[in-house]
């Protein structure tokens, strides 16, 4: 039986997200809080020169925030970005959960899907980085990917910078120029007084699926504790990058070739 019903599907496709609730078990959900502290401690057992690793900021500014490269960068909590996260066991095995295989399949059939950005996202308690408005696209794949699962490893509220996202608006790419998808300056000023602009309160373990296009960013942390969360964005594991003349992803999740 399927676990996300066609009413939950239709207010994806209208609103650009939905609320599936605490759909994975708590322990994983701890457990993963767990892992990410470790990876950042520099206490895992991963190879690290492999992974994608960015500092946060320390003015809360985008431009600011260190080096999005691989490698661990320092026993520090104040990572913003770590990426390619489906070569860690713990967070493999919540990718693989069957309902999210149950919503890979509502986009890609029985094709295989890979994981194009498997990342952990982090405002460090009291610290944070702002993440302007934009959609996620990247122009350099052949075609885009259709869903990303967000997962609140934390609670979060407009205190510690959650997500705000305006729903409705992954119909049309707003700056098709931009190559990930950012807003120019006049437009970013006017979506960000938006009237339809909310905030995503969610409770430690809620899951959001999210249309890549839904317009969404985020502030700083001005609570003492962090504000943790994993985000996976899946695709056709077909889907080419056109820059490097290569398949995007080579970690499929689902389907033939699955890790
Ligand atoms: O967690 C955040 O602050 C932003 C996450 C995001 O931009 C994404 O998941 O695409």
């Amino acid at each position: 039986m399927n676990e996300i019903s066609d009413e939950q599907w239709q207010a994806f496709d209208t609103q650009g997200y939905v609320r599936l609730g605490k759909i994975g078990p708590a322990e994983m959900v701890q457990a993963m809080r767990q892992r990410i502290d470790e990876i950042m401690l520099g206490e895992a057992n991963l190879d690290y020169d492999r992974m994608l690793m960015q500092l946060d900021s320390n003015d809360g500014a985008y431009d600011s925030a260190g080096e999005q490269t691989r490698g661990h960068k320092g026993r520090t909590l104040n990572y913003r970005k770590i990426q390619l996260l489906e070569r860690d066991p713990v967070f493999l095995a919540y990718m693989q959960l069957p309902i999210f295989a149950e919503a890979a399949k509502r986009f890609y059939g029985d094709e295989p899907v890979a994981a194009f950005r498997a990342m952990f996202m982090n405002k460090p308690a009291g610290q944070g980085t702002v993440l302007p408005l934009h959609q996620d696209r990247w122009r350099a794949l052949d075609r885009d990917p259709k869903l990303t699962i967000y997962t609140a490893l934390d609670a979060a509220n407009e205190e510690n910078g959650c997500v705000e996202i305006i729903p409705g608006t992954q119909h049309t790419l707003l700056n098709p120029d931009h190559p990930s998808g950012f807003l120019a300056k006049d437009m970013a000023q006017e979506y960000e007084s938006h009237p339809d602009l909310f905030p995503l309160i969610l409770e430690a373990g809620e899951v959001v699926l999210l249309n890549p296009w839904t317009l969404h960013g985020s502030g700083t942390n001005r609570s003492n504790l962090p504000r943790r969360a994993f985000s996976v964005c899946l695709m056709d594991a077909g889907t080419m990058s056109m820059r490097y003349k290569r398949l995007a992803s080579r970690s499929v999740i689902f389907g033939e070739g699955a890790m």
